[in-house]
């Protein structure tokens, strides 16, 4: 039965002239941007008057998504698996990698919604191989809505979305070397609620566990790396471990050298989509490597690199998996930033305060100095961890200067 073909809606867009100044490209830039221009505005179904030299406008068939319509017939499904400046490196659904730019009016489309394609992005892309001698390049066209984001605070107070439509974030933390940070955890726990992405956690460097470690070398690892000096002692790992599984988080302990836990990891990955993220340093790209091999992923000892030029993976990119599924690797990350959490907002990715919530004497409790806080009850009382508390307090406090200085 001949499916009933969907009907548009009509938008003009402002078809911006791009006065950016050329930024340091690299050899795909270089290839591909005489001819950007010329694929941006070849498409016949988008009428383009000129109006002067800077003002032009246009008008492009858009769904009730404000995403163009799909032309199924010339247009191919990928999945984006790293940005390189102004290129996409695209897998098609055979998993060919093409170099995508952006089609132009989509740029703009895109700038007016606050986002850009991204890793994770699934897009429609033509086929413009034939201009470019049997090279697969294309033009991305459109950008599916996507079903989730991971989103931290970049330097310069904007949202930097790391990756769409993942479906599970692996949390990486290494056991030592570099030492835990249980806040950092915390942290990504919050980001994993807000972006609707189911956590897993995973202790990686078990082989470096406290029977073989002395808090002896740990300092002299952190001396030797020029990293803060141990602040949490290698022997209380497994304490904090049993603290998260016991709030029902999924935890795994791995070896990417011994081996350790690499089966378990394996069962969370297979058929997700789940990026890896993590300090820099506790294994990311090493445990992708050791559960499959061919992926060939940088890695390198942190010790020997000095504070600069520490992160080894430096752009976060997507891969297959043979036995299912997608991961990305990202690069390290000294700290995490949250993006779009409201002080208010805080609680509900706090699961253990969950059940006293409705017991605070005010509605709008942020349990901190609040009378009659259920919360902090339960904190005095040994039934929520101080430490997670700590926690709550710093997230809360930060995000309450965000909204003031906003
Ligand atoms: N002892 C031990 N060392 C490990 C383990 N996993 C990784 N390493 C080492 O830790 C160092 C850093 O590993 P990477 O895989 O590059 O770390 P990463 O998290 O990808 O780091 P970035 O790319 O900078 O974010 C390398 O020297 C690895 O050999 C492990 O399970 N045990
Ligand atoms: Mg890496
Ligand atoms: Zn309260």
């Amino acid at each position: 039965m001949a499916r009933k073909k969907k009907k548009g809606r009509k938008v003009r867009v402002d078809f911006r002239r791009n006065r950016q100044q050329r930024r340091r490209s690299d050899e795909w830039t270089r290839r591909y941007h005489a001819e950007r221009d010329r694929l941006a505005d070849e498409r016949t179904s988008e009428s383009v008057r000129i109006k002067g030299e800077l003002s032009r406008k246009r008008t492009i068939l858009v769904d009730e998504q404000d995403a163009p319509i799909v032309d199924e017939a010339l247009w191919r499904r990928g999945i984006v698996c790293a940005v390189y400046g102004l290129i996409c490196r695209v897998a098609d659904e055979t998993g060919q990698p093409w170099d995508c730019v952006v089609r132009r009016v989509l740029r703009t489309l895109l700038i007016e919604q606050r986002s850009s394609v991204t890793v994770g992005d699934r897009v429609w892309f033509s086929d413009h191989c034939r201009e470019h001698g049997g090279e697969r390049v294309g033009v991305i066209e459109r950008v599916e809505p996507r079903r989730s984001a991971l989103s931290r605070r970049d330097r310069r107070n904007r949202e930097h979305t790391i990756v769409a439509n993942a479906d599970q974030l692996l949390i990486v933390a290494s056991i030592a070397q570099p030492a835990l940070k249980p806040h950092l955890i915390d942290r990504y726990l919050v980001a994993a609620g807000k972006g609707d992405l189911r956590p897993v956690i995973c202790f990686n460097k078990w082989d470096l566990a406290p029977e073989t470690v002395t808090l002896e070398q740990e300092r002299e690892w952190a001396a030797r790396s020029r990293r803060e000096p141990d602040t949490l002692a290698a022997t209380t790992a497994e304490g904090v471990i049993t603290e998260f599984e016991r709030l029902g988080y999924r935890c795994i302990r791995t070896s990417a050298t011994r081996g350790d836990g690499l089966e378990a990891l394996r069962v969370e990955l297979r058929d997700h989509m789940t990026v890896l993220s993590g300090q820099s340093g506790v294994g990311k790209s090493s445990l992708l490597n050791a559960i499959q091999p061919e992926l060939g992923l940088a890695v390198r000892e942190v010790s020997t690199e000095n504070e600069k030029g520490r992160h080894t993976t430096s752009l976060a990119t997507l891969f297959r998996l043979d036995f299912g599924g997608y991961v990305i690797d990202t690069p390290g990350i000294r700290q995490f930033d949250l993006w779009g959490v409201e002080p208010g907002e805080l609680e509900a990715y706090f699961v253990e305060f969950l059940p006293w919530i409705p017991h605070c004497r005010f509605n709008d409790c942020h349990h901190s100095v609040e009378e009659g806080c259920a919360v902090v009850a339960a904190v005095e009382r040994g039934e929520i961890s101080v430490r997670r508390y700590y926690s709550y307090l710093k997230m809360l406090e930060e995000a309450a200067a965000r909204r003031d200085s906003a």
